[in-house]
């Protein structure tokens, strides 16, 4: 394919807490497959990080191990473009500009923004948790991306960057490209292993809730082992609530090693919750294996990480200007260049 009819993907993981299977089955499994196909920027979405609290010590540490997962999982920085967000500003002055075209009533609609802000004390809840999707949207739209790939609780969010753009064109003439949002077939959506009705997340603290990245086979072992089932015995998909730890479980296991429902569920035929458990655990562990090897060779060498960092920047920076400079032009704004004009 030549590089002018290739799609343009973009997205992106906050560099918060430690990245679970959830982030590696649902958003980053399928940015590796996919960028072959596509003209792929994977970005370090630190601007975001800071919505719900952060620890300005770690926040620069934790971009970096960010970006060393996406190459240790196969994204190749010579076909993708890595970068983080904050540098490359026009990020945050699309977000500003789409601010204000964004009505407040579609924000404080979002199914995250009424879960995160009710995990807080109400007083702390920042505007930016609120205004959170909308840079979401000006990160996606700044770069005419077609298509969005991420796991199943940012569909709406994906949802609304559509309604932005609309609304943007409509208001200041058509400038965005409506992205497409991209779900992976199995596991948009994996669940917490403490608590299988509720979705894995990084920024769960809980001691036995997820698998991480960076977790070594014992601990990998003992959180799988320690997931909540049911009373029963039968090891088959299902819908049913009370059986969702089992669900996840063999969902994890299909996303993982391939396979259709019923080939996985033909595997375990015979077999208890216990050897599932088992199996999960082993295929996670040796999934991970490679990458953490990776990693490690990655974060030897400081300047590697720098350097594709400071490129990926670049690019970004270029494919960005044009789009950020006809949106302030279409709203109005006094041009630069005018200025420029007015010195000579
Ligand atoms: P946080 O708890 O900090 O909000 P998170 O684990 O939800 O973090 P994000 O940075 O919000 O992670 O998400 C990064 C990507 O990973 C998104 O595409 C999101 O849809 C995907 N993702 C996150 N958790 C899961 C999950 N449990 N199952 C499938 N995909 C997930
Ligand atoms: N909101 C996303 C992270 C994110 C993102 C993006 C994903 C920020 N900007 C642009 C895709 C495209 C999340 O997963 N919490």
């Amino acid at each position: 394919m030549t590089e002018q009819k290739r799609k343009r993907v973009f997205s992106g993981i906050q560099p918060s807490g430690d990245l679970t299977i959830g982030n590696y089955i649902g958003a980053i499994r399928q940015w590796v497959q996919h960028q072959h196909e596509f003209n792929a920027l994977y970005c370090v979405v630190d601007l975001h990080a800071i919505t719900a609290g952060h620890d300005p010590a770690s926040l620069a540490a934790k971009t970096r191990e960010v970006a060393a997962i996406y190459i240790a999982c196969g994204i190749d920085p010579a076909q993708s473009i890595i970068f983080a967000q904050s540098h490359v500003t026009a990020h945050a002055e699309l977000g500003w500009l789409l601010t204000c075209v964004t009505p407040i009533g579609w924000l404080q609609r979002m199914t995250q923004f009424k879960d995160k802000a009710a995990k807080q004390d109400a007083a702390n809840v920042s505007n930016g948790l609120l205004s959170y999707p909308v840079l979401m949207a000006a990160d996606i739209l700044l770069y005419h991306t077609e298509a969005v790939p991420v796991g199943d609780d940012q569909k709406q969010h994906l949802e609304l960057t559509r309604d932005i753009a609309q609304r943007f064109n409509h208001m200041y003439g058509e400038i965005f490209t409506i992205p497409e949002v991209m779900l992976p077939l199995e596991g948009a959506r994996v669940m917490g292993l403490d608590n299988p009705l509720t979705k894995m997340s990084k920024s769960e603290k809980t001691q036995y809730h997820a698998v991480h990245l960076l977790d070594n086979p014992d601990q990998i072992r003992k959180s799988v082992m320690r997931a909540v089932t049911d009373s029963g015995s039968l090891v088959t998909f299902s819908n049913d609530p009370e059986r969702a730890g089992v669900n996840n479980l063999l969902t994890i296991y299909q996303a993982l090693v391939g396979g259709t429902q019923a080939d996985v569920e033909a595997y375990f035929v015979g077999k208890s919750y216990g050897d599932l458990k088992k199996a999960v655990a082993e295929v996670v562990a040796e999934t991970l294996k490679p990458i953490q090897a990776r990693y490690a060779e990655i974060t030897a060498d400081e300047t590697y990480l720098n350097e594709i960092l400071a490129s990926g920047a670049d690019r970004a920076r270029e494919l960005a200007a044009p789009t950020l400079q006809s949106v302030y032009q279409n709203m109005g704004f006094l041009p630069v260049k005018q200025l420029q004009q007015v010195k000579l």
